[in-house]
């Protein structure tokens, strides 16, 4: 999967494109990441990429001109056009899920646009964006950490980039929350490690970490609870997390 991000502070990314995993991925050519300066393609003096937001209202807008330059770079860039996906990270996006995850992580190419300011112009988005995604009700500064998190998602999902038996027993993979985890030492502060871990008993131990699995999830998030159980039912399994999927 090949991996372009546009951005006014590259440098912010380049940390976690270096960072071991992804770094392991782009070395063993399971992933390509591209990081592209939206500045590079602005033509002004002052290579200026934001601007006083039409109607008037408080804080500045990213210029389409310099976006869909940079956009036109990346397309011309690449050979197949059709297998890229144009993803802009905002606050009033559709809310990003496990399952858009799933469905992202089989693309070619994903392309992140990194917005700033109160946002860019509606122009670039009507030509160029082909999902508006949300990483959740709250506003962060700058897409920047949204197209982290989105892309941090997709790409452990890849084939090869981490171990698969991680990705079957984690948090929603079957819509439930994670059961807790120990390793050593045994007693640690006064608290144990609970007896039925140490046991080798391989059905009690499951046992033990659906029912963990269950009454966090009740605890916590109980919304998530309600459809687990539909889509366990669904399936006509246990609604113990032991099945890869959706
Ligand atoms: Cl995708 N971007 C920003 N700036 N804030 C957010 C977000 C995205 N998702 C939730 N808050």
């Amino acid at each position: 999967m090949k991996i372009t991000v546009l951005s006014l502070f590259p440098e912010i990314l380049e940390a976690y494109f270096a960072s071991s995993i992804m770094a392991k991925a782009i070395e063993r050519g399971t992933m390509v990441a591209e990081l592209v300066n939206i500045r590079d393609f602005a033509t002004d003096r002052h290579r200026t990429c934001d601007d006083a937001p039409y109607g008037g209202g408080p804080g500045m807008v990213m210029k389409a001109e310099p976006l869909a330059a940079a956009l036109d770079s990346v397309q011309s860039a690449s050979a197949a056009t059709e297998g890229m996906r144009t993803i802009y990270p905002t606050p009033s996006g559709r809310l990003f899920t496990q399952h858009d995850a799933e469905r992202l992580a089989v693309e070619e190419h994903l392309l992140f646009i990194c917005g700033r300011y109160e946002g860019i112009d509606q122009r670039i988005v009507d030509l160029y964006v082909d999902e508006e995604l949300s990483i959740g009700d709250y506003v962060l500064s700058s897409g920047e950490i949204a197209s982290l998190a989105i892309i941090d998602a997709v790409y452990r999902l890849i084939d090869g980039v981490i171990r698969s038996e991680s990705l079957i027993e984690e948090s929603h993979s079957a819509g439930l929350l994670e059961y807790p985890h120990y390793t050593r030492p045994e007693v640690f502060r006064g608290l144990k490690v609970p007896d039925v871990l140490l046991s080798g008993h391989h059905a009690e131990i499951k046992r033990w970490r659906s029912a963990r699995m269950r009454e966090k999830t009740k605890a916590v998030r109980p919304d998530l609870l309600a459809e687990s159980e539909r889509i366990c039912d669904e399936r006509s399994e246990e609604p113990n997390g032991r099945n890869q999927g959706n």
